[in-house]
């Protein structure tokens, strides 16, 4: 699928002619770029059956932009983004993700300091070169080399999000070769961590060399690492690692169990098959040299005297006491974890009113198609300009559309209902950016902090303290504002943020956008243990994202969240109950 790749390029452009200054496309671009993004069909498919015209159908893809994409599908690149690169050398890039760097500052150090890489600005930065500049000064100074340590700590390590749709092509690929019986994912994938290291598969099948000389020349494969019988190892285009690993059946589990890791899990594992006299690998598990089993890895479990723990947590965090216990029929055994399945509408949602790309019967309808019971329409509040946030008044007109689209689902004899919320702004001495007659009108507030990220913890915490004990905000969104390999969290005191949303009522969100997972699994499971409620909602901008919900249940899961942790897991009646009032 080559949505994201162009989507990518897109981005480039975008950034470079923003940092040309150049006037309205970098918009145009953004826009493709977003739509591209969240495009369920493959655009080389859209091409293929309806070629320019097709793409121009696409929403935000104009002429211009048709003929770049076609350009792309044809020939493998974009002549304009070269051109661009040439005339201002830089790696913008690797540079815009610092924190606080935009195009603009980029081209500001290139042309007073020839910084043209992340090494370069490093470099500038600690030679205390950037702070006299015009614009900048020590506090960027500084931020600039906090940023670049932090995309030094996440290095080397991809989105889930990002990953998940690209290697879920290489899959199905994979299942339809006939000398396959089955494929699945294992490691970190499996695990559903935020973020993946590289992709790993396991394959049963009996002839190996067949699909390792079909997985070594996979379209997209740049290097090999290394290539045997039965393993194989190779880089992506995209700059990521893939391992395979072919096994006959009768071992499948052991390799399966093996493979998901964690490592830490592993190590658990097998001394608890050595205290039982056992060996444990991924070829089996055995006394002596004779196999007890290896087939699934539910009857390894229970050969260790234990319940098959979900992948998602099988992290070393208790989850192997916990088997143990239940396998031994006694208390506090493993969770069970909240499911896709259970959850019943998505809360934290934009439309058309602010900056979102649907309007409300689209967003409504797509939640429809996922099954959902309810849809909730959290638009942005005024404070937020750049993502057009509606005042008291836009707020009411866009409430009567709401209860307009309501009335007809009644008359429909349907029970969906479009929920009236709002996406309220926590300004900095923690109170709201839209006035209390306003919120009191809505089923629900959501407050979070899009400002002012690098206030003092002290601060910070009280600010979102007072939010919490607005009688009207019943939800608080991505509690630690972070974003994954672009931003760090602010510094918040978390015990006192759960301490106080339980005292409140007040819920806290898991969001689910990819780059978000926030809270993040350690902090669910401390909420979870607290007591504390949550809510799984994915921040759509576009209906088509709505499908990041399976990532927000991923982390919840993680956290060992179970169903009645998580008030979207309720029918409607139930779920108003939960709000404040
Ligand atoms: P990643 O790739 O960094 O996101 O994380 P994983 O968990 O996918 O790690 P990876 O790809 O290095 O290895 C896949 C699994 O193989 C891992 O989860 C457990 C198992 N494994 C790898 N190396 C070791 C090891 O040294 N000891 C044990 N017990 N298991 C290992
Ligand atoms: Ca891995
Ligand atoms: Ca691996």
């Amino acid at each position: 699928m080559k949505n994201q790749e162009i989507a990518n390029i897109f981005y480039e452009i975008a950034d470079f002619l923003e940092m040309e200054r150049v006037a309205f496309r970098p918009q145009a671009y953004k826009k493709a770029a977003l739509t591209l993004e969240a495009m369920e069909k493959d655009v080389a498919d859209v091409y293929k059956e309806g070629g320019r015209a097709a793409l121009e159908n696409i929403p935000g893809v104009g002429k211009g932009i048709s003929e770049r994409i076609e350009e792309y599908l044809r020939t493998g690149k974009i002549k304009y983004l070269e051109q661009l690169k040439k005339k201002t050398p830089v790696n913008i890039e690797e540079m815009i993700k610092v924190e606080g760097l935009g195009p603009k500052k980029v081209k500001v150090l290139f042309e007073k300091l020839g910084v043209r890489n992340l090494n370069d600005l490093e470099k500038a930065a600690r030679a205390h070169k950037v702070a006299p500049l015009f614009g900048f000064g020590e506090k960027t100074e500084k931020n600039i080399l906090e940023g670049i340590e932090f995309l030094k700590r996440s290095k080397g390590r991809f989105l889930l999000g990002e990953i998940l749709p690209m290697v879920s092509e290489i899959k199905e690929k994979l299942e339809k070769l006939t000398e396959v019986e089955r494929v699945d994912y294992c490691g970190s994938i499996r695990r559903m961590k935020e973020t993946i290291g590289d992709v790993d598969f396991l394959v049963i099948s009996k002839n190996p060399e067949k699909v390792m000389d079909f997985f070594v020349s996979l379209p997209g494969v740049v290097k090999v690492w290394g290539k045997g019988k039965t393993k194989a190892s190779v880089r992506v285009k995209d700059g990521y690692d893939m391992d395979i690993r072919v096994v006959p059946e009768r071992v499948y589990g052991s390799a399966f169990q093996y493979f998901t890791g964690s490592k830490e899990h592993n190590i658990v594992t097998r001394k608890i098959a050595i205290d039982k006299g056992l060996k444990l690998s991924e070829y089996g598990l055995f006394r002596g040299s004779r196999t007890v089993v290896g087939k699934t890895e539910e009857e390894i479990y229970k050969a260790l005297g234990m319940v098959c723990p979900p992948p998602e947590i099988r992290e070393n965090q208790g989850e192997i006491e916990a088997a143990l216990r239940q396998a031994q029929g006694k208390p506090n055994g493993l969770p069970k974890l909240v499911e896709l399945d259970d959850v019943k509408g998505d809360l934290h949602t934009h439309s058309d009113w602010n900056g979102g790309k649907n309007s409300i019967e689209e967003m409504a309808k797509a939640a429809q198609n996922m099954g959902y019971e309810y849809i909730g329409i959290a638009d942005h509040t005024k404070f937020l300009r750049i993502e057009k946030g509606l005042n008291e008044k836009q707020l009411e007109q866009r409430n009567k559309e709401i209860e307009k689209l309501n009335s007809r689902f009644q008359i429909q004899n349907s029970r969906f209902r479009i929920l009236k919320g709002c996406e309220a702004n926590i300004m900095n001495d923690g109170s709201i950016d839209i006035k209390d007659e306003a919120l009191a009108k809505l089923d629900y507030v959501i407050a979070g902090v899009h400002s002012n990220f690098k206030m003092e913890k002290d601060k910070m915490t009280e600010r979102m303290m007072r939010a919490m004990k607005s009688p009207h905000v019943d939800v608080i969104s991505h509690p630690t504002g972070r974003l994954i390999k672009k931003r760090d969290e602010y510094q918040i005191d978390m015990e006192k943020i759960f301490r106080v949303a339980k005292e409140t009522g007040t819920i806290l969100e898991i969001n689910a956008h990819p780059e978000r997972l926030d809270l993040n699994d350690q902090n669910v499971r401390r909420a979870k243990d607290l007591g504390v409620k949550m809510i799984i909602n994915t921040d759509s901008h576009h209906k088509d994202q709505l499908r990041f919900m399976k990532f927000g249940v991923a982390q919840a899961r993680r956290g060992w969240a179970e169903k009645e942790d998580i008030i979207n897991t309720q029918p409607l009646e139930k779920l108003l109950r939960c709000f404040k009032n």
